[in-house]
């Protein structure tokens, strides 16, 4: 049996669905896009803005002298778990930080799989899971694991587009496959139409600034007009997947990723949640490190789009949090909910609220609820 094939049993046997190898030369195609992204305004943070295209491209200026890129694929679609009993609203959190963190789980298979690699040819790796400097989409097509949908995510036959993607650099010569197609979606544009913030601009391009997944994520104020978009998503947003017809047929698999969190928890008791229990409970999933304060941030939007009275007397102890990014988004939410009760606590809350953006939240939420 060659290496290379003894490397591809190996990563299945380690629990990954796909795998694929792709010469370790620049990658042209997202060196293009992600310098054309930028110039139009459409990819911003992550680092895109502030290092050059070809910092992202490079396989070998990560690791010297590399000449293979293996890529894996991992599904994470899993059974859904029933949440516990709870009252009130609820919201989503995007299926693939449902469980235990991926970086970690992606990242120790591959460091094993690179452990054997080295026992087997003394080889030099390196790897990357997501933060990593390597477009990882553009290196999984290369590698032919998948395809690239119209909503931009890489599509594989044993698992559609659930998956998270890692590579492992090294500088053994491995037998290549064949890169993916590249027009596998046809006449379909079911995600394009779907998409609840139109942020599929055309067809293999998304406006990260518009994408409901990067506002989950994102610091601070989110945009007031963008806030009714986010709907009842927590974290990420899986609509461009969920209705693409090439994930229909695909069953949801038990490991090796396992599901921490329900899909749809209850809101309310995750508003004011204290920092032990978010520890507990989001400390173990790839959510954390927006950290609790993005997190309540987003709670407080899905509670003002649900626009329940029940979320009141937790809104107005947040109306008071020490963070202004939390009160600025519990006043939006009350000014959602409206009602006597809800302007009263508002009107109380502009009495002691000294800083100048909260303010301006609580006076736009009261007048719209007075109309
Ligand atoms: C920044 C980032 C985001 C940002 C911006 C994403 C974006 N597309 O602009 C935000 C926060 C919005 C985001 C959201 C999500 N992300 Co993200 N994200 C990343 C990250 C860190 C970089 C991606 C990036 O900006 N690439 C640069 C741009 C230019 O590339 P691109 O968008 O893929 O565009 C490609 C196409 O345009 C293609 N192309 C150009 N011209 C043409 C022409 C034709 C004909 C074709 C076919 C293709 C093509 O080339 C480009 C280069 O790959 C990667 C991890 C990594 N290190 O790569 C994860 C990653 C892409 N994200 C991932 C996931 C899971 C998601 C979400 C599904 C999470 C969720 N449920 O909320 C959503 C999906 C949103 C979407 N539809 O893309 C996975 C994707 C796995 C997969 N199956 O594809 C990755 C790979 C992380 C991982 N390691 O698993 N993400
Ligand atoms: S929904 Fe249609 S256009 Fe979008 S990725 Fe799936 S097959 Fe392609
Ligand atoms: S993740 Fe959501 S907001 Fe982003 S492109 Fe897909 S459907 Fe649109």
């Amino acid at each position: 049996m060659s290496l290379t094939e003894q490397v591809k049993i190996r990563a299945r046997e380690l629990g990954f669905d796909a795998v694929g190898i792709a010469p370790a030369v620049p990658l042209e195609m997202a060196e293009r896009a992600i310098r054309e992204r930028v110039e139009s305004g459409r990819l911003k943070d992550y680092g895109f803005a502030r290092r050059p295209a070809e910092s992202f491209t490079r396989p070998d200026a990560i690791l010297p002298g590399a000449k293979s890129v293996i890529v894996v694929a991992m599904s994470y679609l899993t059974e859904e778990p029933e949440e516990g009993r709870g009252e009130g609203p609820r919201g989503k959190i995007a299926r693939f930080a449902r469980g235990s963190d991926y970086h970690a789980v992606v990242e120790e298979k591959l460091q094993q799989l690179g452990k054997w690699l080295a026992g087997q040819t003394g080889a030099n790796y390196r790897i990357c899971v997501d933060t990593g400097p390597i477009i990882d989409r553009a290196a999984a097509r290369e590698a032919g694991i998948g395809y690239y949908g119209k909503n931009t995510a890489i599509i594989t036959k044993e698992a559609g587009s659930w998956v998270v993607l890692g590579e492992l650099i090294t500088n053994v010569e491995l037998e290549y496959d064949e890169p993916a197609s590249m027009e596998e979606c046809g006449d379909c544009s079911v995600c394009m139409r779907a998409c609840p913030s139109g942020a599929i601009a055309c067809p293999f391009v998304i406006d990260q600034t518009k994408c409901i997944s990067h506002l989950t994520q994102m610091k601070g104020f989110i945009p007031r007009e963008l806030r009714p978009l986010i709907g009842d998503r927590i974290y990420g947003c899986d609509v461009c997947q969920e209705v693409c017809p090439k994930n229909i047929l695909v069953s949801p698999k038990a490991a090796p990723v396992d599901t921490l969190l329900s899909g749809a928890p209850y809101l309310i008791p995750l508003l004011n949640i204290s920092e032990e229990e978010f520890k507990r409970i989001i400390g173990p999933t790839a959510i954390a490190w927006i950290g609790r304060t993005r997190f309540r941030r987003n709670v407080a939007i899905v509670l003002g789009n649900a626009a329940d009275s029940a979320a009141v007397p937790a809104l107005a102890e947040a109306l008071y949090d020490s963070e202004p990014v939390i009160r600025a988004h519990a006043a939006w939410a009350l000014g959602q909910i409206g009602g006597d009760e809800a302007i009263s606590l508002l009107k109380e809350a502009l009495e002691q609220e000294t800083d100048a953006r909260v303010v301006e939240e609580l006076e736009v939420a009261i007048s719209q609820i007075c109309g």
